[in-house]
């Protein structure tokens, strides 16, 4: 099987399976799972943060953070395009009460302007802004860079407003800039990122933040449901995503590189060249995306999109260039066929 359609798909490495099954384990929910506190800790060491919390999912993390952030009634500024918005089921207004103030994210960036306009004044009528949100790496594969997440900060602390990051592959967007990943959180109060996508957990993500801001985000954890006891199983696969995926990452971005100078070489493909700045590629086609999904479906290979109306081919762990050149070859040979 050869599965592009997200790095989410990636199966933990062998070193981790060996890693988890060795696993010196506690109950979390009582702070006394060694591996867990050693993940936790080096989580928050490698962000620049005072301390972490980890949890089953991106989602989680994103939810806690705009929960803990926030009190009910009050309003978050947040990209139309952003995961937040699109893709948590509406969480923010059904768990923490809030409401959406959307603003322009074209190319994955916050319109800087519109977030100033859409921080509300003290008046009776209004909800209060307590919270903006950014995306890095952003969905549409594209990383914002320091200078525009410094400005995004700097703004939300002119009106005493917190920030949070969903920063799911922010290691990858650290790589493509090419600096250490606390370049970039330094410019948040918290950041959420994820274990289970580049970085090959098989589950988890990390929420990093200040002491007493994860002290409140452990207790809505636990009042979601997500108080995790034996973790330290997934947290073993956690360390090695840290210590030893976050290294290679750029290997997916060259594949992905390789993967879009194939696709268009054939006519009839193009690659969105401007949103390439991570491991996925966006691809739109003159020819029916559906069909020719069909068909490499029965060739064993994977495609994600949306509709239709593009591909998304997503690079990771268990890509190879050699799989990129089998997927190329059946393309060209679907074409002929047709
Ligand atoms: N993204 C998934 C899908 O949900 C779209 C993917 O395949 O890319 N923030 C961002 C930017 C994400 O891309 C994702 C997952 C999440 C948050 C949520 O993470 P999980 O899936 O762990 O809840």
């Amino acid at each position: 099987m050869i599965d592009f359609r997200s790095d989410t798909v990636t199966k933990p490495t062998k070193e981790m399976r060996s890693a988890m099954a060795n696993a010196i384990v506690g109950d979390d929910v009582y702070g006394d799972d060694p591996t867990v506190n050693q993940l936790e800790e080096l989580a928050a060491k490698m962000t620049g943060k005072e301390a972490a919390l980890f949890v089953p999912s991106g989602t989680m993390g994103n939810q806690l953070a705009i929960m803990t952030h926030t009190s009910r009634g009050d309003e978050f500024i947040l990209g139309k395009n952003s995961h937040i918005k699109n893709y948590e089921v509406g969480a923010a207004a059904t768990l923490s009460g809030v409401s959406y103030h959307l603003v322009d994210d074209e190319n994955g960036l916050l319109d800087i302007e519109k977030v100033r306009k859409g921080i509300r004044g003290i008046d009776v009528h209004y909800p209060t802004t307590s919270l903006i949100c950014m995306e890095n790496a952003h969905g549409t594969g594209r990383v914002a860079p320091v200078s525009y997440m410094k400005e995004i900060y700097d703004l939300a602390k002119e009106y005493n407003i917190f920030v949070h990051t969903d920063g799911a592959r922010i290691f990858n967007a650290a790589v493509h800039l090419n600096i250490d990943v606390k370049e970039l959180t330094q410019y948040t109060d918290s950041l959420m990122f994820c274990l289970s996508k580049g970085l090959a957990s098989p589950i988890g993500s990390i929420l990093v933040g200040t002491k007493d801001f994860i002290h409140q985000a452990r207790r809505n954890r636990k009042m979601l449901g997500g108080g995790m006891r034996q973790v330290g199983i997934l947290a073993a696969a956690g360390l090695i995503s840290l210590q030893e995926m976050t290294k290679r990452l750029h290997i997916d971005h060259q594949n992905a590189q390789y993967l879009a100078s194939e696709l268009n070489k054939l006519k009839g493909f193009t690659v969105d060249m401007d949103h390439l700045d991570i491991n996925m590629v966006f691809v739109k086609s003159s020819y029916d995306l559906n069909r020719l999904k069909e068909y490499l479906m029965q060739k064993d290979i994977l495609l994600g999109g949306y509709k239709g109306e593009y591909m998304r081919l997503v690079c990771h762990n268990d890509i190879t260039k050699n799989d990129i050149d089998a997927f190329i070859q059946e393309i060209r040979y679907w074409i002929k066929e047709r």
